[in-house]
């Protein structure tokens, strides 16, 4: 036998009882990953929920197969071609040039297996860019460290999100302040919030019920209350029958147009009547606006602002940080105002969503940190 003529090698039939065990494995996985419960760890509250689980549990099972036909192969042949007792140090391999029939096979079923991926994920991913009719059009905005939301005719930004079941939603997501990503597990859908661009997608949901919202990039020291969320800012999209969706829009929608009403042109301090100001009203107002960028600790014990203890009753304390004596009226010109100085900025009325009585709340209540 000439010496350069490829050896025929058989496969046998040991190789053969190999390939029906690892196929019976592949076929188990396989329909453990059709039947797997997800929605028993997350529901699916959206149609996207249910066409991204249906390309995972795609993708999974022919992961896994391939997995354990790739791992199978590797231990069965590193046992059968393993170096005998007795085979010479210098024993060489078998050597195997060109396969043409086998090379066709792994060309074309890779290719085609890439292809049908490749359709499924753009089918899903078209659904999820472009709009259809009649959608119901909601911002999300990423705040350090909360979300607000828009309305189409709701005045201002609100502090939850209520979704209709059934009504097709294109949701917007952007950022006031650092990059943030909008997470809604229950959706499967994820969107980085970026200031100044706007992320978007498309759904409709499917199944009521409230669900977390998780900020999923580092985006500052409260970074954790964008999953948690607080009272005044809870980090949940409700969704809801249409009937009761539509009587808490309609609510939200007068709330806001008074709310709105109450924010006048800003005054000058002096024509604000700071007495009789309710310090009460006042600490709910700061839990709300304020404690996400203040403690009530010493002026020293910084959040994104200084600590407020004392701002009013401090000797050691005789300015505000823009230099004014520590008067109410001078707090309240900051509140007004807002300030940028070394430490940052301090957002003004309209940024803070105050009204001319939050203001006056908001310096009674200060003046009661001693
Ligand atoms: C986004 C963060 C942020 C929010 C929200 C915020 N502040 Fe500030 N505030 C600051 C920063 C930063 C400063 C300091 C500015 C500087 O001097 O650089 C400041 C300064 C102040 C000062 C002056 C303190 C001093 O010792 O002179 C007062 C008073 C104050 N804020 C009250 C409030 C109140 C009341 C609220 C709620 C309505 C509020 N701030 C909301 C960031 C914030
Ligand atoms: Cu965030």
């Amino acid at each position: 036998m000439p010496e350069n003529r490829d050896p025929v090698v058989h496969l046998d039939r040991q190789f053969w009882i190999v390939t029906a065990v690892l196929a019976v494995l592949a076929l188990i996985s396989i329909l453990w990953w059709v039947w797997a419960p997800i929605t028993s760890i997350m529901p699916e509250a959206v149609d996207k929920a249910q066409q991204i689980d249906a390309l995972f549990r795609f993708l999974a099972a022919s992961g896994t197969a391939l997995f354990i036909f790739v791992c199978g192969y590797i231990v069965y042949f590193s046992l059968a071609f393993r170096r005998h007792a007795g085979t010479p140090d210098d024993a060489v391999g078998i050597q195997i040039h060109d396969n043409n029939k086998l090379e066709t096979w792994w060309t074309i079923v890779p290719t085609v297996f890439v292809v049908i991926m490749a359709i499924f994920s753009l089918r899903i991913w078209y659904g999820i860019e472009v709009a259809p009719n009649n959608t119901l059009v909601v911002e999300a905005i990423g705040h350090q460290w909360y979300y607000t939301f828009r309305y189409p005719n709701v005045n201002g930004e609100i502090s939850e999100m209520h979704l209709p079941l059934g009504q097709p939603v294109t949701l917007h997501v952007t950022s006031s302040d650092v990059i943030h990503s909008f997470w809604i597990p229950a959706m499967r859908l994820k969107a980085d919030m970026v200031p100044g661009l706007i992320n978007t997608f498309e759904f409709t949901p499917t199944r009521p019920g409230k669900y977390e919202i998780i900020c999923t990039e580092f985006c500052g020291t409260l970074h954790g209350e964008m999953h948690s969320g607080t009272t005044q800012n809870p980090a949940y999209v409700y969704i809801d029958q249409p009937a009761t969706y539509a009587a808490w829009y309609a609510r939200t929608e007068r709330q806001q147009i008074h709310a709105s009403n109450a924010i006048a042109a800003p005054v000058s301090p002096n024509q604000l009547k700071l007495n009789g100001g309710d310090p009460k009203a006042g600490a709910k107002l700061f839990a709300a606006k304020c404690s996400a960028c203040h403690a009530i600790g010493p002026f020293d014990q910084r959040i994104v602002g200084p600590g407020l203890r004392g701002v009013l009753n401090d000797p050691a304390h005789p300015q505000l940080v823009d230099g004014d004596k520590a008067t109410p009226e001078n707090v309240a010109k900051i509140l007004e105002n807002g300030f940028k100085g070394s430490i940052g900025q301090m957002p003004n009325q309209a940024a803070n969503g105050l009204s001319n009585k939050d203001i006056v709340n908001l310096v009674a209540y200060l003046k009661t940190l001693k």
